[in-house]
């Protein structure tokens, strides 16, 4: 038996655990406490991670798909070589535009990523698909208007507000706050703290609230300006921060008192009393902060929503302060910049053939991308790599999914298990797990004090998989896009680095990037090779870890010197680069004061750019928007977080304590309506699909609002699909028009009950 640390890939906290090994599994999963961020804390999820080591659906071989549909094994070499060899003449044949790539990371390695990105760069497109692309983007456009680029991301000092306003989010089960159910518990037992939750459900954390306001599905845009239309009226803004640090306040205000404050409340089905009682204890208190998530991401309006959330902190000067919300860091680049307005070159950014859209923080949407391999055009994609996501179960529509996905020339799966997607696959690459490999996640979000976790690997990698540097290197390398030898970037990786502190390395790969600007795309993959095999431990994976490590450290000079690194403005990179690797419950990379907000904007003149035309243009149009018809007589929430769901991370069915049929929770009285007990089997019927359910009747939802939790539908050992199919009944078109991220959590849908057979 040994005893290790890692840290639980569950969700995008990353919470530290203390692991128990025996014979090559886990026998004990608990909170590691020497973990600087979690400290000890976990929540049932991740006791069960054996269930994503080890179980029946792992890859152990690349594997090819013959005329039959079925698969056979093959060698990494000759699967490789094809591989290389068809995207070479794809490239020639199409351009760099007929490739995509979707995915690159899940909720906890993002090592891969570094390394899979450069396989768009080889072949010169720039088409990354990616989930984010179908909840946060609209959220990165308006942080783009606002604060400069679409980088600068938003964290909310939950732990420290006096006033927190959690909006379509349910922290109690998602979690995506620091130790949720502590911190929520915390607030709740401070009677100086207040929490509201705006929510249509009575959640688990609604139940835990000062105040749930319960509005109907979808109608945050009206709620949130109504909030903020009661700021302004009332005088509640604060006029000083404003005046330092914000522009476009007069235009923000004009349009905000033209908003018709009891007639939104009343489209939220919310008490106007209540509207104001939240407007003014937010605006009001000492400090405020807002937590929101994909109950306003993925609903009607999503990108409004993003803004007037934004405006509420901002507008009431909670930001860049204790207990607001703040900018952060970030270690990992996992968001790019990507303007729509801007050219690059003379160029408009690459927009898609069919659809004709724009990638956001360097993120193309999930909804179009049946379409854009589907349209008959000679510029149609052709060739994608899925890594580390699972399309055809996650993505909107399914149906479409599987026909596009049909159709391509060249689809290849990197992915530690046969997934849904992976049975569409010419090649399905197997890699080793998160607990088999060196890994990190980018989500280091956290502000003023932000920390990384790099984990070491606690099993060696099974069979034939591969750690996913090793594979897109060593297709980089089949492609001759980079050569097998860098002798002079060698020899210096080999130099003891407590003497040359790594410096002289990075001279030589400055020196050899500047004289092969071609390679500088490839900078991952080289350093993996040369400086990687220097580094202890067969760490080699986390090599681009020194320059993203210098480079922190020169962008953040003084944090990073008092998270406790040593070093001048030469040596303190590679002195935190050393941390990193030493460290194996993870790093407090940075503690920033929080007036550095002010140095992470990037508008230039480091002002808040509050006047964004195209949120004025959507927020008029509500007051025309005709309410709901009454087609569809239920709101379906499709993909709802519980206790025993987990994305697509967790196949075997047997890791689930509760809920195997992932039901559908509706209200007594609807269910009484249509004749429907607890554990009726129904159909659910939207414009797109029907799906079985089974009824799970529940009073924490609104009459007319039922709910489905996401994460299941997977066909564990080839079986029948094990709960509801959720991407069956969604479609690409029902998104948002700015980001096409999908409305998820408004499906409007029958339901019926499923006839008695017996009778
Ligand atoms: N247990 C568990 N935790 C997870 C995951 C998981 O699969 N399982 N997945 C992780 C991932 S990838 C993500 S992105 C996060 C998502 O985390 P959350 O967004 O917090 O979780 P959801 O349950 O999808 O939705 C949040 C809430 O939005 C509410 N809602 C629905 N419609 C509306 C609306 O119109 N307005 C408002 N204001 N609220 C609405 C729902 O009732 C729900 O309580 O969770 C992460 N954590
Ligand atoms: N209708 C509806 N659809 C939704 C949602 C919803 O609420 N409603 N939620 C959406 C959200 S917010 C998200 S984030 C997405 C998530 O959906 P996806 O982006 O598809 O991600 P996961 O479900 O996490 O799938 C992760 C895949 O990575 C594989 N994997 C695990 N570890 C490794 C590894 O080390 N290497 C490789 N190569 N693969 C690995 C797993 O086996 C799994 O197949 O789903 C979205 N889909
Ligand atoms: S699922 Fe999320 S909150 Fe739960 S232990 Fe894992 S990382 Fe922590
Ligand atoms: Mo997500």
């Amino acid at each position: 038996m040994k005893t290790d640390t890692t840290a639980c890939i569950l969700c995008s906290r990353n919470c530290g655990l203390a692991v128990e090994i025996e014979d090559g599994k886990f026998t004990r999963i608990k909170g590691d406490e020497a973990h600087p961020l979690s400290k000890g804390y976990i929540c049932q999820k991740a006791a069960r991670l054996t269930h994503y080591q080890s179980h029946q659906d792992r890859l152990k071989y690349p594997l090819q798909r013959q005329a039959d549909g079925s698969f056979v094994r093959v060698s990494w070499d000759a699967a490789l070589r094809d591989i290389a060899q068809r995207l070479v003449s794809l490239r020639s044949q199409h351009g760099g535009s007929c490739f995509a790539f979707v995915g690159g990371g899940g909720q906890g390695n993002h090592l891969g990523g570094a390394y899979s990105r450069q396989l768009l760069s080889a072949m010169n497109s720039r088409y990354a698909y990616s989930a984010l692309g179908q909840e946060k983007t609209g959220d990165f456009w308006v942080n783009g208007r606002l604060f400069g680029r679409q980088t600068c991301h938003t964290t909310e000092d939950v732990e420290h507000a006096e006033y927190v306003l959690f909006i379509g989010t349910n922290p109690f089960q998602a979690h995506g706050i620091p130790n949720a159910r502590d911190t929520l518990r915390d607030l709740k037992n401070d009677p100086a703290r207040t929490m509201v939750v705006i929510d249509p459900r009575r959640s688990e954390t609604a139940k835990l609230a000062d105040i749930h306001l319960q509005l109907r599905p979808g109608t945050d845009a009206y709620l949130l300006s109504a909030m903020l239309s009661i700021i302004v009226r009332e005088g509640l803004h604060d006029k000083e921060f404003l005046a330092a640090h914000c522009t476009g306040f007069a235009e923000v205000e004009k349009e905000l008192l033209a908003i018709p404050v009891a007639e939104y409340a009343q489209r939220a089905d919310i008490a106007l009393a209540d509207v104001e009682r939240v407007a003014r204890g937010f605006a009001a208190a000492r400090s405020a902060c807002v937590r929101i998530d994909l109950g306003i991401q993925q609903t009607l309006h999503t990108t409004l929503n993003g803004y007037l959330e934004k405006l509420l902190y901002l507008l009431t000067g909670n930001f860049g302060k204790k207990g607001g919300n703040n900018l952060h860091s970030f270690l990992l680049p996992i968001l790019g910049h990507t303007d729509e307005r801007k050219t690059v070159k003379g160029k408009s950014l690459q927009r898609t053939a069919h659809h004709k859209m724009h990638p956001i923080g360097g993120i193309y949407p999930p909804n179009i991308l049946p379409d854009e391999i589907l349209h008959s055009g000679e510029d149609r994609v052709r060739a994608v790599f899925v890594d580390s996501a699972n399309p055809l179960l996650t993505y909107a529509d399914s149906q479409a999914y599987a026909q596009a996905f049909q159709k391509l020339e060249l689809l290849v799966v990197v992915d530690v298990a046969m997934t849904e997607t992976a049975r569409f696959a010419h090649y399905i690459l197997p890699a080793s797990s998160q607990f088999e490999k060196w890994e990190a996640t980018g989500f280091n979000l956290e502000f003023p004090e932000n920390t990384f976790h790099l984990r070491h690997p606690l099993f060696p990698a099974p069979d034939e998989t591969k750690a996913e540097p090793e594979i897109y290197t060593l297709l980089l390398e089949l492609m001759g896009v980079i050569p097998l030898r860098f002798p002079l970037l060698e020899r210096m990786a080999k130099l003891e680095p407590k003497a040359s502190a790594h410096l002289l390395y990075m001279g030589a790969l400055g020196a050899t990037l500047a004289l092969h600007p071609q390679w500088q795309k490839y900078a991952a993959s080289i350093v993996y090779r040369t400086l990687g095999k220097a580094l202890p431990n067969g760490a080699a994976a986390a090599a681009p870890l020194l320059p993203l490590a210098i480079q922190y450290a020169t962008t953040h000079f003084a944090a990073v010197r008092r998270a406790g690194h040593q070093g001048n403005r030469l040596t303190l990179g590679t002195a935190l680069f050393r941390a990193i690797l030493q460290q194996r419950s993870g790093t407090v990379l940075s503690i920033h004061e929080f007036q550095d907000t002010w140095s992470l904007i990037k508008t230039p003149d480091r002002k808040v750019q509050l006047a964004i035309p195209e949120m004025f243009q959507e927020l008029r149009a509500l007051q025309t928007e005709a309410p709901p018809g009454a087609e569809f007589p239920f709101i379906l929430m499709a993909g709802e977080r519980r206790s025993y769901n987990a994305n697509q991370i967790y196949r075997d069915p047997s890791w689930r304590r509760t809920d195997p049929h992932g039901s559908m929770r509706m209200h007594p009285d609807d269910a009484s309506q249509l004749g429907l007990a607890n554990g009726a089997t129904a159909v659910c019927t939207s414009a797109r699909d029907s799906i079985r359910v089974v009824i799970e009747v529940d009073d924490s939802v609104r009459r007319g609002m039922v709910t489905l939790p996401h994460g299941y539908g997977m066909r564990y050992q080839g079986s029948d699909p094990i709960g509801p199919e959720l991407n069956r009944l969604t479609s690409g078109a029902h998104c948002d028009p700015r980001s096409r991220t999908p409305f998820h959590k408004y499906l409007p849908v029958h339901i019926h009950k499923v006839p008695d057979v017996s009778a």
